[in-house]
């Protein structure tokens, strides 16, 4: 028989366990105490491990008071534990006390976009001139985007637009889909469900497989503007755009047209804005070495387009335009680079 384990072993194990729990202040503290009794070469653990050596017929009351030792001492651990945790907590709290009197955090107010900005500004101007808005898909047909638009598939021009393709043909055959590379489809659309007269103003995203620069993005906000009717001429046309211009940038800023080309008008121009240097600053609008800044493209609709979708190009005439918002956009603001737009960094985008 092993003379070391007895019953009086076991309870004075128990006692000085229990002695040296009421004094324990600390979590790591505890667990030193539990490793010393109950761990793997604690005290207690070592009787119960010999117990296989005490002889028989004493064995079963010594294994039964070393069980009820272990199981008590693994209840007051416990206790002791949730003592210690709830203590600390406490104390914390005492610490943590709410001043009331120091200042909040401040809440930091979203603000619009830049191009959320210039297209509502646009918008606007247009809708005081009798436009209405209406919006149209970003993925759309290429008989939209080019074939109706007097551009067909072998056209030089589709180069101008270099596209981004959909992978997708519906069960019906029907041409390509691709990511609209100008909001022009929608004159399209719109003639194909309204009668004139029409004046419509088309905002929305563009996507053209280009690289970028300071002037370029790969994907861009247009707004399209276009009106159908008896009797339209060109002086309707640019009328509408000083208009415009004159909203925006106020009397100040000067216009010019160039003779330009677009499939779906005849004639066909482009327009730009001064970036002239300010005599009282010494400075341009945007720090780019040039006197214009072209903003968009125009003309007379097409009479092939005006056929194309059924209107009699001898009864009907009209103007459209396309106008990029971003550029818009930095020669108000005075934004040097378009990349910026759509950079994410929160220190450009919260100046406007
Ligand atoms: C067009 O997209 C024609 N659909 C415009 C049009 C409409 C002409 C109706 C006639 C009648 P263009 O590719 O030039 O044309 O683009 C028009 C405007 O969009 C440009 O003047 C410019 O302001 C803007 N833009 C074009 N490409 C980009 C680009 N990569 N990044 C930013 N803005 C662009």
């Amino acid at each position: 028989m092993d003379k070391n384990i007895n019953l009086e072993t076991i309870d004075e194990v128990r006692a000085e366990a229990l002695r040296e729990l009421q004094d324990i202040s600390s979590l790591s503290k505890l667990d030193e105490w539990r490793v010393s009794y109950l761990g793997r070469n604690g005290s207690l653990t070592n009787i119960l491990r010999k117990l296989g050596s005490v002889p028989l017929e004493n064995r079963r009351q010594i294994g039964a008071t070393a069980n009820q030792a272990k199981l008590l001492l693994e209840e007051k651990l416990d206790h002791h534990r949730n003592l210690l945790a709830n203590a600390k907590t406490s104390s914390e709290s005492e610490d943590d006390v709410l001043d009331v009197t120091l200042p909040g955090w401040p809440l930091s107010n979203g603000n619009l976009h830049p191009s959320t900005k210039m297209l509502r500004e646009i918008t606007k101007a247009f809708s005081s001139m009798g436009f209405q808005v209406q919006e149209g898909p970003e993925i759309e047909w290429d008989r939209y985007n080019f074939d109706l638009l007097n551009i067909p598939s072998d056209h030089p021009a589709r180069d101008m637009w270099d596209t981004l393709w959909l992978d997708y043909t519906d069960k019906h055959g029907n041409t390509p889909m691709l990511l609209r590379t100008h909001t022009s489809p929608m004159q399209a659309r719109i003639m194909e469900n309204a009668k004139p007269p029409i004046r419509v103003l088309v905002p929305g995203k563009c996507y053209r497989y280009e690289a970028t620069d300071s002037t370029h993005e790969w994907q861009f906000f247009q707004v399209e503007g276009l009106a159908i009717g008896e009797g339209i001429t060109f002086a309707e046309l640019k009328g509408t755009l000083y208009e415009f211009v004159r909203c925006i940038f106020g009397d100040e800023r000067k216009i010019r047209f160039r003779c330009d080309f677009f499939p779906f008008v005849e004639p066909g121009v482009d327009m730009s804005i001064s970036n002239f240097v300010d005599p009282e600053t010494g400075k341009r609008p945007i720090d780019y070495n040039q006197d214009w800044i072209e903003i968009l493209g125009a003309g007379m609709v097409h009479p092939n387009v005006l056929k194309n979708i059924g209107y009699d190009p001898d009864v009907y005439s009209g103007f459209a335009f396309g106008m990029g918002v971003e550029r818009i956009a930095m020669l108000k603001y005075g934004i040097d680079d378009i990349r910026l737009f759509y950079s994410n960094d929160l220190r450009f985008l919260e100046q406007f």
